[in-house]
């Protein structure tokens, strides 16, 4: 395996990305330790209201700052900035310590080699570490339907440590405005065909869950749907409209044949069979205007060549206030 380690290796630029929000517990200690593994560490930070940025610059960060966006909009300010720097690989982590630095050459190892354009630090690879059972039972829900919908198999589908290729980080396109967007870059991962591989991290919990995980689960699952209607909209709309207005119509033949047999108006069936009829004919009507516009979206983009991240967040451009350089 290549040696990722950029003390032992420096002709490998790997930039590490850590989005925080409100991390000044660990933030400074995750710094100090990822410097020793990458050539840059990159803090994006969007409206911690503790003491996060000036910490993790006093670390030896270069900080970004830009408005509270969530989780993806800070991934996409960090991807942007890093790309400037022309990095052999970047690699993202969590500034919460749940991720060991020391895995950061493992993570990389596969994009520097060239077998891979996304690498996911698996926890359930290799099984390395305790993680409380109620913590796994959400993951692996997790994973089984973003797995499932997004038709690429993972272990660990929420996993934050990971590293990506330039190929990778100029087709990435993220948007969720929430926790999901580990979900949303598999999506991505399949559109653009993206080599993926996965390695085994540990991980380790010093802190108590910070948000609900039912309402976390509801949200990335909110994600997934939304993901799938939005690019197969003949099968989540057209589809079922059609269904739908079939059975409307066999109602309505029923209706019109004990008419015909039994001289009897079945008002109940009748009014239940047009509202069939019409809700199938609104969503099959919704499902071919959506594909028609994702196909267009889609030509436009392939005509214009368009680099979403930048196009998300503009390298140089406000809202991305720099900090200190390493
Ligand atoms: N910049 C930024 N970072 C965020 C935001 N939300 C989460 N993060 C960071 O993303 C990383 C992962 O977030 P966590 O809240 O730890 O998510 P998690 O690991 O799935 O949840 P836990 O298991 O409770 O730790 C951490 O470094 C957070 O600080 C945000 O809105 N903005
Ligand atoms: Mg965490």
């Amino acid at each position: 395996m290549i040696n990722a380690n950029t003390e032992s290796n420096p002709s490998y630029n790997i930039v590490a990305v850590i989005p925080a929000y409100n991390e000044e517990r660990f933030i400074a200690s995750v710094v100090l330790l990822s410097r020793q593994y990458a050539s840059s560490v990159v803090v994006v930070d969007d409206g911690s209201t503790d003491h996060t940025a000036y910490l993790a610059e006093e670390a030896g960060a270069h900080v970004i700052t830009i408005p509270h966006g969530g989780k993806a909009a800070a991934l996409s300010a960090g991807f942007a900035y890093a790309q400037t720097l022309t990095p052999s690989a970047v690699v993202t982590l969590d500034g919460d310590a749940q991720h060991d630095p020391s895995d950061i050459p493992l993570i990389a190892a596969p994009v520097l080699d060239g077998t891979a354009d996304v690498v996911v630090g698996s926890r359930f690879l290799n099984r390395q570490s305790h993680i409380p059972s109620w913590r796994q039972v959400g993951q692996h829900a997790l994973t089984y339907a973003t797995n499932v919908v997004s038709g690429v198999e993972l272990t660990d589908s929420q996993s934050g440590f990971r590293a990506f290729s330039n190929h990778a980080l100029a087709n990435l396109r993220l948007r969720s405005d929430n926790l999901s967007v580990e979900s949303e870059m598999q999506f991505e991962i399949r559109t653009h065909d993206l080599k993926v591989s996965e390695v085994g991290i540990s991980v380790q919990y010093l802190d108590k869950m910070k948000r609900n995980p039912v309402r976390h689960g509801m949200q990335v699952l909110d994600t997934i749907l939304g993901i799938i209607s939005r690019r197969h909209p003949l099968l989540v709309f057209a589809l079922p409209g059609v269904l739908l207005a079939c059975i409307g119509l066999t109602t309505e033949w029923i209706v019109l044949r004990t008419i015909d047999a039994r001289h009897v108006l079945l008002m109940g069936h009748a009014i239940y069979g047009a509202f069939l009829m019409l809700t199938g004919l609104v969503l099959t009507i919704t499902g071919v205007i959506l594909y028609s516009l994702e196909s267009l979206v889609s030509r436009i983009r392939q005509e214009f060549g368009t680099n979403p991240i930048q196009a998300t967040a503009p390298v140089g451009e406000a809202p991305i206030q720099g900090g200190a350089p390493l």
